[in-house]
């Protein structure tokens, strides 16, 4: 392996234009940072002298500012899938400067091996160590890494020493069968281990080492506001209630929550009621505050794709591996969000939207029908098969100009028929077994901001027949208000 040290820039020169580059990681946690870097200035530099120069981008989710950012800001990427959350990315997404599909993050592995997508031409992959014989431990995120090794026709090694060899043993790494050979996933509890600590690869693939010490692209998280906070509290108020009403086993079931300060928050609530047991963790990312839990005894084991914490929680857990090693296991995207492990598990999923219709359907992407935000994450992979699945968002944003509630969504993510309850700063609407105008009367007295409620009454009010009283004429009035006056506030309906 030594003869194949080199340099970003060297490592760089082995993607040609036009070749479709598998990462590794998910969130900016083992994201390689070093060579897309590089391969932004090569993209610049061919750009400069008049040649095109674009990669397809496969990833396990969103990445960091030198992955996306910098990729993004060279103009350098011709088509990306997943999830994102890079705002100059945004940008050149919304613009057409880049064509995004966003997928269910449990599907993309899949999809690859099936040959939906193209070849995975080049494999860029984040390490805390690799063998002779190619055995590959990543580091703090996995993502679609074992399916891009084994794709790849060259595989190109950041091998970063912020992580230490010894994490080798706190992953999990399998790929499944694909049908007509596809068998169960047999993971029974959280802490299950069905594959290796490493991924075996053809050491003839891996091209290029680079050695690297830098740090993941990760924010600390901000302090709780008033909002967060309420929402976190509310979560664990109706969980709490759930449990004394014997609804959830006295056991609890596992958790899985999105990301984000609101993820993070209701964690955090979770962890300090004093009526739900210590409890399991089977998620996509795990927070600074799982980190905080386990050392109070209140999580007992937590399973995810990617340890997405702050430099200090990583340096926390890197320092006392002794005591983490037997209570964190990160796994491939595929596992760690699959259905039908997420449906045995019975896990309670909380994921964010970006609005919700007073119906239950909900959009987690599109601002204003039209605008991508993100994209909707593992959050389809989690609602469409939890034990309960739970939406929360802020009531308002944008300083109350917009509501999180709104007459008829811009754009599905969730349907109907897989949200469960939405929870807001002002309280909780628990929507199993209610008919749409049920579950209308119930949002609004319960979620939406006393702003918004009048409003929102009017609407369902206007004497629209059927199962779901929507009026075509006016459903996206809240949206257009936002467009033309800048407030939702200045809604108006048509006359009957
Ligand atoms: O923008 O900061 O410029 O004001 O959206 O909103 O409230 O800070 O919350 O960071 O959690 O993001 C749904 C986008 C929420 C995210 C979404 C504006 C708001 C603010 C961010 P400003 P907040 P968050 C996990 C699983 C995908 C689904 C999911 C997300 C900015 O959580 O991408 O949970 N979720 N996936 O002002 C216009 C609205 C708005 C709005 C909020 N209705 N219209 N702007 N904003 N609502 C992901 C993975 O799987 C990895």
């Amino acid at each position: 392996m030594k003869t194949k040290i080199m340099s970003a820039e060297e490592a760089a020169a082995f993607i040609q234009n036009g070749d479709n580059v598998g990462f590794s990681g998910f969130t900016p946690a083992g994201c390689p940072k070093v060579v897309p870097a590089a391969l932004a200035r090569r993209a610049k530099a061919e750009h400069e002298a008049g040649r095109p120069f674009a990669i397809g981008m496969f990833t396990g989710a969103s990445t960091g500012d030198r992955l996306d950012g910098e990729l993004a800001r060279a103009n350098a990427i011709k088509f990306r899938t997943p999830y994102q959350s890079n705002k100059d990315l945004r940008k050149l997404i919304n613009t057409g400067g880049t064509q995004y599909f966003d997928m269910h993050l449990s599907m993309l592995a899949q999809e690859l091996r099936y040959g939906f997508l193209g070849p995975v031409d080049v494999a860029i992959v984040e390490a805390a160590d690799v063998t002779e014989d190619g055995q590959i431990v990543p580091t703090s995120g996995v993502g679609i890494l074992p399916t891009i090794c084994r794709m790849a026709k060259k595989i190109i090694i950041e091998l970063n020493e912020k992580h230490p060899k010894e994490i080798r043993g706190i992953h999990d790494l399998v790929e499944p069968l694909d049908p007509p050979h596809r068998k169960e996933l047999p993971i029974y509890t959280p802490s299950d281990r069905i594959g290796k600590p490493y991924i075996q690869v053809d050491p003839e693939k891996i091209v290029a080492i680079v050695h690297t010490s830098e740090p993941n692209d990760e924010g600390d998280f901000a302090p709780l506001d008033e909002v967060t906070k309420a929402i976190g509290d509310n979560v664990a108020r109706f969980l709490a209630n759930e449990l004394k009403c014997g609804r959830i086993p006295k056991e609890f079931l596992p958790i899985q929550s999105g990301v984000g300060n609101v993820a993070n928050a209701v964690l955090g609530s979770l962890g300090d009621n004093e009526v739900i047991p210590a409890f399991d963790i089977y998620t996509e990312v795990i927070q600074d505050s799982v980190i905080a839990l386990m050392k109070k005894g209140r999580v007992r084991f937590a399973s995810g794709c990617s340890l997405s914490v702050s430099r200090s929680a990583i340096k926390e857990v890197y320092s006392n591996l002794d005591f983490f090693r037997d209570k964190l296991l990160l796994r491939p995207v595929e596992y760690s969000n699959s259905p039908e492990i997420v449906r045995r598990l019975g896990v309670i999923t909380i994921n964010t939207a970006l609005e919700a219709d007073i119906f239950g359907n909900i959009n987690s992407t599109h601002v204003n029908g039209t605008r991508m935000m993100n994209g909707l994450g593992g959050s389809g992979d989690f609602t469409r098969n939890a034990f309960i699945s739970i939406f929360t968002t802020p009531s308002t944003a944008k300083e109350g100009k917009v509501s999180a509630f709104v007459p008829m969504v811009s754009h599905v993510d969730h349907s109907e028929h897989s949200v469960k309850v939405i929870i807001t700063e002002y309280g909780i609407a628990d929507l199993r077994g209610l008919s749409p105008r049920q579950r209308a009367r119930c949002i609004i007295d319960n979620c939406v901001h006393p702003d918004y409620r009048p409003l929102l009454n009017e609407y369902l009010e206007r004497g629209i027949e059927g199962q779901t009283p929507q009026d075509l004429d006016n459903c996206f009035a809240f949206h257009k208000a936002a467009i033309e006056k800048g407030d939702m506030r200045l809604a108006e309906y048509s006359k009957k």
